[in-house]
């Protein structure tokens, strides 16, 4: 009976892993909305197919270096009219970015953090770490936040990117 029911557990941590897989082949993984010209759905295949940037981080236990690979967040913010060199100052600090995790984790960026002319850093969406995919744990898509001391902001398993701007003041 417990010999059954190992052999029942263990074929459905099998079988949920393989679903996790393929959903994430299938699906659109992740979409940009909100406050931009037309919301736009992206697949990790036209991730790929985009102008790709690299960041390098020290890992956890920071005895060592992992390199991840993906696309800025101010070439997602352009693909879809939000264009961090042609706003003007006044529209760029006033805006930003929540960026959402499949567990509904969220983070926060201002437009200018992100800006190509404002930061030293690119904040990217990575679908590669050390030259493989993602670990399946992290999903397909992961903020990489080269500045940040803790990783607080790396959101895995990324759903969404929406643009936001304050509605106070001018
Ligand atoms: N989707 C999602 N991303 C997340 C979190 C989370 O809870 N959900 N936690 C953050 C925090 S607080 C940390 S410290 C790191 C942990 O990443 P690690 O487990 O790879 O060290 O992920 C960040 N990204
Ligand atoms: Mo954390």
């Amino acid at each position: 009976m417990r010999l059954i029911s190992k052999f029942l557990m263990a074929t459905a941590v099998v079988i949920t892993g393989m679903s996790v897989a393929s959903a994430q082949d299938a699906k659109p993984a992740m979409e940009i909305s909100g406050n931009v010209a037309a919301p736009l759905q992206l697949t990790a295949t036209d991730l790929q197919g985009m102008v790709r940037s690299s960041v390098s981080i020290p890992n956890r236990s920071g005895d060592g270096i992992r390199r991840y690979e993906g696309v800025a967040l101010w070439r997602l913010l352009d693909s879809v009219g939000v264009s961090t060199e042609k706003l003007n100052a006044k529209d760029i600090a006033k805006r930003y970015l929540t960026v959402r995790g499949a567990d509904g984790f969220e983070v926060v960026f201002s437009l200018a953090e992100l800006g190509r002319a404002y930061a030293e850093d690119e904040v990217i969406l990575a679908d590669r770490m050390d030259g493989q995919p993602l670990p399946a744990s992290r999903g397909s898509f992961q903020i990489i936040v080269p500045g940040d001391l803790r990783p607080t902001r790396n959101c895995y398993q990324v759903i969404a990117l929406t643009v936001h701007e304050t509605n106070k003041g001018q």
